[in-house]
């Protein structure tokens, strides 16, 4: 039986006098750093030095630039980079809080043990830790095999330690922007046209007719680029089609606004299939050459028609079909947008499929106004010797015909694949987490728990002393993005183009980069071999010239574009012949792959668990100036947004007596209670079977000292998903909520026991 692993606040370990007296001032909004109370310095006495943004995963490129103290002033947009045009949004602009933040993780720790079974965090020398790590790692590889470790890794800092992890031996690196985000479009996607839809998504919103939006909340889902060619292309009269529960920041921008009943945008999108088949309002020409399965599809939606929907999703018949030929008048300049946090209710590969078939109908897949057909530039890899092949992977941790159709590691899957389970001969031991806040952003906590308790090490590498850091054996504090080299941006788009990020300031405290992180623990492990440049300078500068720039170059500019290779932006405009990378090289309306797996090949609606009597659906999204739990401690954010609240329809509020600014507690259908109370807003915005809040907040670790304790954390309360039966994503809004308003806890600090 292992020790359970307490969970430690970080403050335990003691911050130091010195810490205290910052954090002090910075409480009173003296603080020293604070980069908005500076006096202002022109930018001709600054140096600016390129970067890419880490505040979403959007990257957006930009210059960060340094007064002649050295103290960081501001991060402005690249105007050469097509993610931005030369704008940041409100998160990427707060990028400096991020290096300012006095609660930053500041020294390598290792959790301790005393006599009376007590755990704390003691502070130790790099070297220390890292011998630590390394001697963990192996010991797992003599006792279980390197398959037995599993990486956690989102965001650019992490791919050299991906790389480590591929030459230790281990297939298992994931992270939750697969299972619990795109994965189910992907999927979906790439069944229906043989490619995925990517990120940044290939949608050509700049130069489309009809935008449609089903869920995806574009303006408070602040993806930079989608923004500001959904401005534009607003301002050029076009239409927006929002499907939506609530009455979102998209949705007060569009010409349409369907209030969908929650769970049944299936029944939607078959009966919009359905009138455009019915009214022939498709692109014959393109569906003749391009797909397969037509009749099979008209046959399947025959019955699916406007009033058949109307019953499942409350859009009146009516309104289905003028939405329906909306979208065929604008055709093929037409999107329907893939949306890119899918993982809803479990049946998501399908809702995707429907999408990807809607797009097909209509002809905008590699047309002007709908799908482009990106393209990025290949940087050759530094040489290394070839990655041992693993014997196993988490897949073999299940029986075979689970998630057939997977297409990358799931992290939830890792998870599963750590609780001990006697039908199992393997099973993961060991995880790095780079970069992901996992209590937050897995769900069933509950299972995270379980498989955390029964790890034998678990090494964390974050900026900041979020949740899954008290859990945590080691703790290696990285510097911010601000501080550091990262591999070289490279994402598909219009153009081909690369970025570089560079240090602006030197790593606070006794932080290192992530590059250096991995270098050191390969040399330890005796994986040199993977790693034959002595400073991530030397190996930026032997790709770039590859390429032909350089390091030197890439300092000056920051962004280089570069031709595209093939002149088919719109690889479909005008009929060329063209083979898909699918089994029939065609657009499976119907899906050849997904019926030789057994699944439906085509897409078809179920019904979905409604909420119990005094329950509402727990409805979560994004505020435009947070990013996930992320930048909840950014003063410069926190600033702009404290807490979430809890958005409740005026009807609902009636019946509970709730007024507008009242506190109260969130209790699941499981009976978990939320940490900490969240304000009820009272609006219209939302229908009165649901509940919506912004998703990061509840942080129940009191070293963020801005954003311990403020709202809720919609991550609690989601225990329990729907797992899609093809690719394993998670379904999360599949949990249901009602209201204590008195306080369930004695106190605040009751919270984690
Ligand atoms: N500011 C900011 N922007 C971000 C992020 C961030 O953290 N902060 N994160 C980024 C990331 S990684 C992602 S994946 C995206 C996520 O952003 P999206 O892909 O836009 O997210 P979704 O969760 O799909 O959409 C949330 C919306 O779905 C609605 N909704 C809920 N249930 C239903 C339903 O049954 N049917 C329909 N039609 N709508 C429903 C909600 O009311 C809400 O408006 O945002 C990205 N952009
Ligand atoms: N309940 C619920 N769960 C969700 C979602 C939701 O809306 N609700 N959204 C889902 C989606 S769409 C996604 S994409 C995932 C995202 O999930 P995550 O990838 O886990 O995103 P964050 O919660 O932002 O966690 C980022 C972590 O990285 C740390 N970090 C920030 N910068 C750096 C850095 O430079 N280096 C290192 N080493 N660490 C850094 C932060 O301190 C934080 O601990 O969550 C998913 N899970
Ligand atoms: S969208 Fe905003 S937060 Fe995301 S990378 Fe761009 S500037 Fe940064
Ligand atoms: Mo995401």
């Amino acid at each position: 039986m292992k020790t359970r692993r307490q969970f430690i606040k970080i403050s335990a370990a003691g911050a130091g006098a010195a810490a205290l007296g910052l954090h002090t001032l910075n409480v009173k909004g003296l603080s020293l750093f604070d980069s908005n109370e500076q006096e202002p310095v022109s930018d001709e006495n600054m140096k600016a030095t390129p970067t890419y943004c880490e505040v979403c995963f959007w990257k957006c490129a930009g210059w960060s630039y340094v007064d002649k103290k050295k103290n960081l002033r501001k991060i402005i947009g690249n105007k050469e980079d097509p993610h931005c045009q030369g704008r940041l949004c409100p998160r990427g602009t707060g990028g400096v809080g991020m290096y300012n933040d006095e609660d930053r993780l500041r020294t390598p720790l290792i959790r301790e043990i005393d006599k009376n079974g007590y755990q704390y965090f003691r502070k130790a020398s790099w070297e220390e830790a890292l011998n630590l790590v390394a001697s963990k790692m192996e010991k797992l590889r003599k006792d279980y095999g390197p398959e037995s470790l599993a990486l956690f890794s989102h965001g650019t800092g992490g791919k050299l330690m991906t790389h480590l992890a591929k030459a230790y031996g281990t297939p298992n690196i994931t992270a939750p922007s697969f299972a619990q985000c795109r994965g189910p479009r992907e999927v979906g996607f790439t069944a229906t046209y043989g490619e995925g839809v990517l990120s940044p998504e290939r949608t050509d919103i700049r130069d489309t007719k009809c935008l449609v939006l089903i869920g995806s909340h574009i303006g408070e889902n602040m993806h930079n680029g989608q923004i500001q060619e959904m401005s534009q292309v607003l301002d050029n009269g076009a239409t927006i089609i929002t499907v939506d529960p609530r009455f979102s920041t998209a949705a007060s921008h569009s010409k349409y606004w369907l209030p969908i009943k929650p769970a049944t945008d299936l029944a939607l999108l078959l009966a919009w299939i359905n009138v455009i088949i019915e009214e022939k309002l498709y692109d014959e020409p393109y569906l003749k050459k391009y797909a397969f399965g037509f009749d099979e599809l008209k046959a399947h939606v025959k019955d699916k028609t406007p009033e058949w929907a109307y019953g499942i999703t409350t859009i009146e018949p009516e309104v289905i079909r003028r939405t329906a030929r909306e979208m065929a008048a604008a055709a093929p300049s037409v999107i329907v947008h893939p949306g890119r946090h899918v993982t809803w209710y479990g049946d998501d590969t399908q809702r995707s499929r429907a999408i990807a078939i809607l797009n097909a109908l209509l002809g905008s897949w590699g047309r002007r106004g709908g799908f482009y057909n990106p393209e990025k530039v290949h940087l050759p890899n530094y040489p290394y010797p070839p990655y041992p092949k693993p014997k196993r992977s988490w897949r073999d941790a299940f029986p075979k015909d689970k998630y057939k159709l997977v297409t990358e590691v799931l992290s939830s899957g890792i998870c599963y694949a750590s609780i001990p389970n006697p039908d199992m001969d393997y099973r993961m031991h060991g995880w790095i987490v780079y970069g992901t806040n996992l209590m937050a952003s897995l769900p069933e906590q509950q299972k995270t728990l379980e498989a955390i308790h029964n790890l034998d090490f678990l090494v964390v590498i974050d900026t900041m002393p979020m949740d899954i850091t008290g859990y945590a054996d080691v703790v290696l504090p990285e510097c911010t993005y601000l501080e550091r080299y990262d591999p070289i941006r490279t994402s598909p788009h219009r153009e081909p183009y690369i970025a570089l990020r560079m240090p602006a300031a030197k790593p606070k405290y006794d932080t290192k980069p992530g590059w250096w992180i991995a270098k050191q623990l390969a040399h330890k492990l005796g994986l040199d071999d993977y790693f034959k440049w002595d400073n991530i300078e030397e190996m930026l500068d032997w790709q770039l010239k590859k390429v032909g720039s350089s390091l030197e170059e890439m300092k000056r500019i920051g962004v280089k574009k570069f031709p595209r290779e093939y002149k088919d932006l719109y690889n479909l405009q005008g009929l060329p012949d063209y083979e898909f990378n699918t089994n029939t090289g065609k657009i499976e309306l119907y899906s050849t792959e997904l019926a030789a797996e057994g699944f439906e090949p085509l897409p078809d609606y179920t019904h979905h668990p409604e909420p119990p009597e005094g329950y509402y659906r727990l409805n979560y999204g994004r505020a435009p100036m947070h990013t996930f739990s992320r930048t909840v401690n950014n003063h410069n954010l926190w600033d702009l947004k404290k807490e979430n609240n809890v958005w409740v329809n005026p009807k609902v509020a009636d019946l509970w007596e709730l007024k507008n600014g009242q506190e109260v507690w969130l209790k699941n259908q499981d009976g978990i209670i939320s940490s900490f109370p969240v304000k009820v807003r009272v609006t219209e915005r939302i229908r009165w079977d649901s509940v919506y809040m912004v998703h990061g907040f509840g942080q129940t670790d009191t070293k963020l000292t801005r954003a311990f304790g403020h709202g809720a954390s919609d991550s609690e309360l989601v225990s329990k998903i729907y797992e899609d039966p093809v690719m394993g994503g998670t379904g999360m809004r599949s949990n249901f909520v009602t209201f204590l308003k008195e306080n369930p806890r004695k106190n605040r600090e009751e919270v984690k026991a």
